[in-house]
């Protein structure tokens, strides 16, 4: 068993056992957050709902450690394939042909400045309706994600759709803790997902998000995306994405583990 579960787990536990007796929990209460979880279970939202909750703790942690752009949370849409190597387009859907033009674009370098060739970005957002593809309604997972790779001189570009505020499914479990159980709301702001890696460089997960967008700052997952806020760019009818990337040496990543 990992030293690092035995350590931390009953710290958990005890924490946790701390707040049942400070508040004098009933059996029925008990009864009540267990019936909770397993609805969390049945509609499939365990990803969801750890990642709205937590995901921002474990970057705030893992930021203490890196230099260059700070990391972000990943979320739960995330699909784990090889997907294809995209030169202009990410793949849209037919039915968005009339939606707002979106240019990705920027460069990848070091933390000294040099431009970072060959370094792969998977990139993934939502529709413009706000659904994530692979994920919701069926919408085929080849729409809205894709791989770009650096050139000579670390710059990659990309055009898209632009996603709009995205309000994390709401129906379920997670959207009744935020929205009716602790009067919060379920939206995010609207934002684009990256995961760059490059050769000798530590992996970096992030997201950008529109300068004066709805729920920047106030986003229910709790981020505090205070980087890659990016100002509004338009160039012949597209939203441009000017975004940056700073990637730290490999050995960073190690020592932090
Ligand atoms: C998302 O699209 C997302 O990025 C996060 C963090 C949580 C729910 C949905
Ligand atoms: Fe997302």
């Amino acid at each position: 068993m990992s030293e690092r579960v035995k350590q931390i787990v009953p710290e958990l536990l005890d924490e946790i056992k701390g707040v049942l007796k400070k508040h004098k929990v009933t059996f029925a209460e008990y009864r009540s957050a267990f019936e909770y979880l397993i609805g969390v279970q049945e509609a499939k939202e365990v990803p969801l709902m750890l990642d709205a909750l937590f995901n921002a703790t474990i970057v705030e942690i893992e930021n203490e450690s890196r230099k260059g752009t700070r990391a972000d949370i990943q979320g739960p849409y995330y699909i784990d394939e090889d997907y294809p190597i995209v030169t202009d387009e990410l793949p849209s859907r037919p039915e968005d042909a009339g939606a707002q033009d979106m240019i990705i674009r920027g460069q990848v370098t070091d933390l000294d400045g040099t431009p970072v060739a060959g370094a792969m970005l998977d990139i993934w957002h939502s529709t413009p309706d706000g659904l994530y593809s692979g994920i919701h309604d069926n919408i085929d997972r080849k729409y809205y994600r894709g791989r770009v790779v650096t050139g000579e001189n670390g710059h990659y570009c990309v055009t898209s759709k632009l996603p709009v505020p995205y309000q994390i499914p709401n129906a379920g479990p997670t959207g009744d803790l935020l929205e009716k159980h602790l009067g919060r709301h379920s939206w995010r702001p609207a934002h684009i997902h990256f995961w760059a890696r490059a050769e000798g460089k530590r992996d970096l997960i992030n997201q950008a998000y529109f300068e004066g967008g709805e729920y920047v700052g106030d986003d229910c997952c709790d981020t505090d995306h205070l980087e890659l806020v990016v100002p509004e760019v338009i160039e012949d009818g597209a939203r441009v994405m000017e975004v940056n990337f700073v990637l730290e040496p490999a050995q960073a990543q190690l020592a932090a583990e």
